[in-house]
């Protein structure tokens, strides 16, 4: 097998699996990307549940619980494809610890209010599955699998997101306004999940050409705007973004400048909680350490037994 072949097997649509033959720059590709979103699932579990103890209701307590949950397995499961590259989960882990691996920008940014809660369901995860359902036709097997998974469980995420946001934004005045000013701190971000403009995306003609990609970073964020802006205008909440506007032209929803220095700058490491989050990172792996000395030690007897 060659690169010539190997394209056209992405070109017919063939599904690639982990004894395949790929190319080495494919393989990297889906490391980088895979892991960053693995990584992105583990690190987006401390901004919520940072409110878990402290949730208005048992209702919301428990789900709350449950979605921080899900974002645990989503991790698992992306860790575990990832694997399937050739790498293991150990050097995953160590290129998060120390700085070399990213994760997704945005959850560097605080979460002061039970609104934020809200906000991060509806627009984060919302945002999310639109990339992620992208994600699901993706020409990697374990990849798209684990995709296929996710968004189910996204699609309830989001759902729960707008309805805490509902829920607020048709309360009491003070409630209301806990509402906005989570959604004017969570637009922005969640606008940046998707990645920089077309024209400034290093990755994108690469991933494209190979079927991780199929559809533009440009593309999706339109994508998610004309889905959230209708959910905005529905329950009386304003983007803070005074360039939105309307294009009759192509009947779709612009947003106006992204603040890309601002993304640059968290992406460098000085957003409000980057050594926070990495901090709970490493003292959640250290004090794991004996759980996983303990299964690597079962796991040995089993082998010793069956041998
Ligand atoms: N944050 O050339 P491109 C979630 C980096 S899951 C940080 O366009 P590419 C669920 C990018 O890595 C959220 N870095 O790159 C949840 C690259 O750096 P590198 C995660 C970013 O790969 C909800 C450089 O900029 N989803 O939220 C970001 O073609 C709630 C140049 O960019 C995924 O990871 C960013 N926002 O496109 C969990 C989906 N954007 O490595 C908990 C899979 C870009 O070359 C609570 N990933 N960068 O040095 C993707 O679809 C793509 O990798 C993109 C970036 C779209 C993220």
């Amino acid at each position: 097998m060659d690169d010539t072949q190997f394209e056209a097997r992405i070109e017919a649509g063939e599904s690639i699996e982990p004894k395949d033959w790929m190319p080495e720059r494919y393989r990297k590709q889906l490391i980088r990307m895979m892991s960053q979103h693995a990584h992105s699932e583990v690190v987006g579990m401390l901004p919520e549940g940072n409110w878990i103890t402290r949730a208005p209701s048992l209702r919301r307590k428990i789900g709350l619980l449950s979605k921080v949950q899900d974002e645990g397995g989503h991790g698992l499961y992306l860790y575990a494809a990832t694997e399937t590259l050739g790498v293991s989960r150990d050097e995953l882990i160590e290129a998060l610890l120390d700085g070399s691996a990213k994760y997704s920008a945005m959850f560097n940014y605080p979460t002061p209010s039970w609104a934020d809660i809200g906000a991060i369901g509806w627009l984060i995860d919302g945002a999310a599955i639109v990339n992620q359902t992208m994600l699901t036709d993706c020409s990697y097997g374990p990849y798209k699998r684990a995709m296929i998974r996710i968004c189910k469980e996204e699609n309830a995420h989001q759902r729960q997101g707008y309805e805490i946001v509902t829920t607020l934004a048709r309360g009491t005045e003070t409630q209301r306004r806990m509402a906005q000013e989570a959604v004017d701190r969570w637009y922005w971000p969640a606008l940046t999940l998707f990645g920089p403009h077309d024209a400034d995306s290093k990755n994108s003609d690469e991933l494209t050409r190979w079927g991780i990609k199929r559809k533009s970073n440009d593309e999706l964020r339109q994508w998610f705007m004309n889905r959230v802006v209708p959910q905005a205008k529905a329950i009386g909440i304003e983007f803070p973004d005074p360039g939105l506007h309307y294009d009759e032209t192509s009947g779709d929803w612009r947003h106006g400048p992204i603040d890309w220095d601002e993304f640059r700058r968290v992406l460098a490491g000085s957003g409000p909680c980057n050594r926070d989050r990495i901090e709970a990172r490493r003292s959640a792996h250290e004090d794991g350490a004996w759980v996983r000395e303990a299964a690597a030690a079962y796991e040995a007897k089993r082998r010793e037994r069956a041998a």
